[in-house]
């Protein structure tokens, strides 16, 4: 297929069942999927980002076009899989312990998913044995942890201290987000690094995995 660009214009826009049937074109046609997703769909929701932070777009644009990426990324995924292409690093992400809020670390999650990072998501109330649990036996190289809630945030303290305890701590980074989240609570409790938006989480990601 030649015009590879409407792919671009499908995500940016937030047109899912475009994103979805160019995919299947594309796919059809003999399209490398990695080609489709590095030079059209990576670019698309970089540029998502771009407008997010510079006040052009808002949460519900975000969410569209983060829709649109997930649908064509369920096509895409299984033949890259297939192929073995190496991810930009791999992520276990999830809502901390008593928390039910998972809007936002939806967003950052298909942001990173976006940018070509393999993410494990583990969804809402997550403890911290599960984040270890996952984090051993997928080999990742970073936990993400969302809170919404000032009584949950606690639990990303206790998910660094167990992480300590379990003697894994050295082997992963770890970035903390959510509304009540600041950079001082993420110095306090010792995590790698925060960031107020999905956008920004992942270029945080990108410089965690490069450290
Ligand atoms: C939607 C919502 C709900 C929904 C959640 C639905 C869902 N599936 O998520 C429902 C109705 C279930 C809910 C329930 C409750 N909620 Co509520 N909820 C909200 C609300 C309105 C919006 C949150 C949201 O989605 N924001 C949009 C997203 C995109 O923003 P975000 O989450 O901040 O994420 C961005 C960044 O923070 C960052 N980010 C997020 N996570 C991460 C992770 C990493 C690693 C990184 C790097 C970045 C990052 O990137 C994201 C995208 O840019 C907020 C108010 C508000 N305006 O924030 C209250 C709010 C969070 N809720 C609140 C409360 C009190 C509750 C309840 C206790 C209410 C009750 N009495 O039952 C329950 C708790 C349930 C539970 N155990 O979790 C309070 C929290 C107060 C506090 N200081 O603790 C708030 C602030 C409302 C208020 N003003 O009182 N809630």
């Amino acid at each position: 297929m030649e015009d590879l660009k409407k792919m671009y214009d499908a995500i940016l826009n937030g047109n899912f069942k475009a994103a979805r049937e160019i995919t299947q074109q594309a796919l059809a046609a003999g399209v490398d999927p990695q080609v489709l997703v590095q030079e059209q769909m990576i670019p698309a929701m970089d540029e998502v980002g771009r407008r997010y932070e510079a006040n052009e777009y808002f949460v519900p644009e975000l969410l569209i076009s983060a829709r649109a990426m997930k649908a064509s990324l369920e096509f895409i995924r299984p033949l890259l899989t297939a192929r073995g292409a190496e991810p930009a690093g791999r992520v276990v992400i999830g809502t901390v312990k008593g928390d039910l809020h998972d809007i936002g670390k939806n967003l950052v999650a298909a942001m990173l998913e976006g940018a070509g990072f393999e993410v494990i998501d583990l969804g809402v109330d997550v403890s911290p044995e599960k984040f270890i649990t996952a984090l051993n036996e997928r080999h990742a190289g970073l936990i993400a942890m969302s809170a919404l809630l000032t009584t949950t945030m606690n639990s990303m303290k206790t998910t660094v201290e167990a992480l300590k305890a379990a003697g894994v701590r050295n082997k992963v980074k770890i970035m903390i987000g959510g509304a009540p989240v600041t950079q001082k609570y993420a110095d306090e409790i010792g995590a790698d690094g925060y960031s107020n938006n999905a956008n920004a989480a992942v270029a945080l990601a990108r410089k965690l995995v490069a450290a």
